[in-house]
């Protein structure tokens, strides 16, 4: 039979993706319900070509769901991801509630589809957007050389912090763009663009190294959640990661500069046919007629993106990679969506 699916989150950024998402991608499902908090409950929302109206959350939407979907902040996932596996579904979470808990697989289709059944706890988790947008290409990478240690920067997006982040980035923009002076004296920009929102810096035309929350030892959430999720996806607890995570003035699509480091010797003719025969990722890379991964190009897309493929100047088993990924997309809507279809395959014949 086919399996009910619940969204919940459907009015917000990855969920809107979601949506779409679920029109265009071969359809599994059975009855799809749309979820908010009781603010959204009655809108009507567009998915596979028919209006839904959309649900307040409560215990009783989860009745009679399979597969339950949550693009929501941890402290809603927290609270709700075991409400739908009390009444009966398996939670597909992308939040970073449940990403580190044992019990609690974190799934990458491409990477490691095969740790989807091992859920003690009903629920699945769904990587960090930041991490998802090198993984695929790293985890092909991992298979062909055996990786040693990880050192990554990123160039991450405005919509990494949600509608927030993309509405203050447009505004910034829009009071920047008058004055053809700005730039040129500290603390311009910072004058001119105003409002903040989610980002400890002015984010039109600047650069800001911060994503996330202060952890330990003067390391930003983003960066601990880098290392942390990539050591679980690739089942190496010990690997060693450096991440340094950077927000730029791009509105949607992650980018990271990788340095790699491997068991053994690389090439990088046979790095660049490795990742153009991993299933999700396409290689880009002929810097002679100016051919590369960029945000602007990349957005709206599923694949993760490489270019730039050299080996280390220094280091014989090291790989100098650029990369990118829609950060709603396969950052998020796309992955939970592979992992829900991952489990529906197990409704088949029932
Ligand atoms: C960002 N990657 O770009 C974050 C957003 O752990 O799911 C997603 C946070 C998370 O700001």
């Amino acid at each position: 039979r086919r399996p009910t699916l619940a969204v919940v989150g459907a009015t917000g950024a990855v969920g809107t993706v979601m949506l779409d998402i679920l029109s265009t991608r071969e359809d599994v499902w059975g009855e799809i319900r749309l979820v908010a908090s009781p603010r959204s409950a009655g809108k009507r929302l567009t998915v596979r070509g028919e209006e839904v109206e959309v649900q307040a959350l409560a215990p009783e939407v989860f009745d009679g769901v399979d597969v339950a979907m949550f693009d929501v902040p941890d402290e809603v996932s927290k609270q709700w991801a075991p409400v739908a596996v009390e009444r009966g579904a398996v939670a597909v979470d992308n939040s970073g509630a449940y990403r580190m808990d044992p019990d609690v697989p974190l799934v990458v289709p491409e990477v490691n589809a095969d740790q989807t059944r091992n859920r003690p706890r009903g629920i699945i988790s769904n990587p960090n957007c930041t991490t998802l947008s090198m993984i695929v290409a790293m985890g092909a990478l991992h298979r062909a050389y055996g990786l040693a240690s990880l050192v990554v920067a990123s160039y991450q997006a405005a919509s990494g912090s949600g509608q927030e982040g993309i509405d203050t980035l447009h505004d910034q923009i829009e009071k920047a763009a008058t004055d053809r002076t700005l730039g040129s004296r500290a603390g311009d920009v910072r004058a001119a663009v105003g409002e903040q929102g989610p980002f400890p810096a002015p984010l039109a035309l600047n650069v800001v190294p911060w994503a996330g929350s202060l952890k330990e030892d003067g390391y930003a959430s983003e960066e601990l959640k880098v290392r942390n999720e990539s050591r679980k996806i690739l089942g190496m607890p010990d690997l060693p990661v450096a991440a340094t995570c950077v927000r730029v003035p791009v509105v949607t699509t992650h980018s990271l500069v990788v340095h790699a480091s491997f068991e053994t010797e690389v090439s990088a003719d046979r790095a660049r046919e490795v990742l153009a025969s991993a299933p999700g990722v396409v290689v880009q890379d002929d810097p002679a007629r100016g051919e590369f991964p960029t945000p602007a190009d990349v957005v709206g897309t599923d694949p993760t993106w490489v270019g730039r493929i050299r080996r280390s100047l220094d280091d014989p088993a090291s790989l100098e990679l650029f990369m990118c990924g829609d950060n709603l997309r396969k950052g998020a809507a796309l992955n939970t969506a592979q992992i829900a279809e991952v489990v529906a395959e197990e409704f088949a014949g029932s």
